[in-house]
């Protein structure tokens, strides 16, 4: 990303997602248990160590969100790798039904000990209440939707949809949706661009062909094959610079203003769609060991 997103790093955490951390803060004591989405193309750069820190005393279980989008063997090395680190964890799409019963596994397996004091204190019938956090776009209104069998909570597919946090009953279930957040400062560049990449960070205060140049960079270096297919890219144009391969894109598609110039911004908006429209297929950016 260029030094001009840098300088708009401020906008990446508006008050609005700081009002979102209190409300947290205020509510984690009133739930049960943590059900924190991540994205299942970029687990390591969607934990959120802000969310992390309100969470830490709360039974937690960790959702790999949009798996139908990411590579299944490194999503299922993902599931282990959360496992092996102490954490329940499950892969999802939360758009399919089937997600409702592993998420519910997941939990009562998380809140086993809970449950059975409340078998013994004869209060079984108390609801289990859930609280849904995780970055923006991640899927956490789909999910609740899914989870109730209708359309409770605003969903679509921009960051920033929720605004204000929602309970939801379904059974024995209360379900706590929240706005996405995000955090303050960024540990690295790579984390940053991985959140833009997947449309966590709200496009206009990105540069898009820098947040393109840096994809094609990833893809070129993770899936130099899937690129090439879809635009017909030699193994010399794979090569290029970042920058020219975006050009070499462009012109692969027509995208030529007078005098044959390659409008690098219209290809740079174009390949950025189709990556998340997942148009090159299951991807995924980051490996659970490095
Ligand atoms: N392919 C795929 N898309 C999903 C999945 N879950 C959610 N989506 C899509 O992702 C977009 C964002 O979903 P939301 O449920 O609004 O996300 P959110 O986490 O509530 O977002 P905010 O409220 O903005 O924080 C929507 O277009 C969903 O249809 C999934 O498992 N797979
Ligand atoms: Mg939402």
């Amino acid at each position: 990303m260029s030094e001009n997103t840098n300088h708009k790093q401020i906008q990446w955490f508006p008050g609005h997602m700081m009002k979102t951390l209190r409300l947290m803060q205020d509510d984690i004591k009133n739930v049960d248990a943590v059900l924190q989405l991540l994205d299942a193309r970029i687990p390591r750069s969607s934990l959120n160590p802000e969310i992390q820190q309100i969470t830490a005393n709360k039974p937690q279980l960790y959702v790999l969100n949009k798996s139908d989008l990411a590579d299944a063997d490194i999503t299922a090395q993902w599931v282990s790798f959360f496992r092996e680190s102490g954490g329940g964890c499950v892969a999802i799409s939360s758009k399919n039904r089937a997600a409702v019963a592993s998420v519910k596994q997941g939990i009562e397996k998380e809140l086993a000990a809970l449950l059975e004091r409340r078998q013994i204190k004869g209060t079984s019938g108390s609801k289990i209440r859930v609280m849904v956090v995780g970055i923006p776009n991640v899927g956490k209104s789909t999910f609740i939707n899914t989870f109730a069998g209708g359309a409770k909570a605003k969903a679509a597919d921009k960051p920033g949809v929720t605004r204000g946090k929602q309970w939801v009953t379904v059974g024995n279930y209360d379900l706590l949706d929240m706005p996405g957040v995000l955090w303050k400062k960024f540990d690295s560049l790579e984390t940053a661009s991985n959140l833009a990449f997947i449309g966590s960070i709200k496009d206009d205060v990105l540069d898009i062909e820098s947040l393109a140049t840096g994809l094609l960079g990833e893809m070129c270096k993770m899936y130099p094959e899937k690129l090439a297919e879809r635009y017909k890219l030699s193994d010399e144009e794979l090569q290029l610079d970042a920058y020219d391969l975006l050009d070499a894109v462009g012109k692969k598609r027509g995208m030529l203003m007078s005098g044959g110039v390659v409008n690098t911004e219209r290809a740079a908006i174009m390949f950025v769609d189709e990556f998340r429209a997942a148009k090159f297929g299951r991807v995924t950016l980051e490996r659970p060991y490095r």
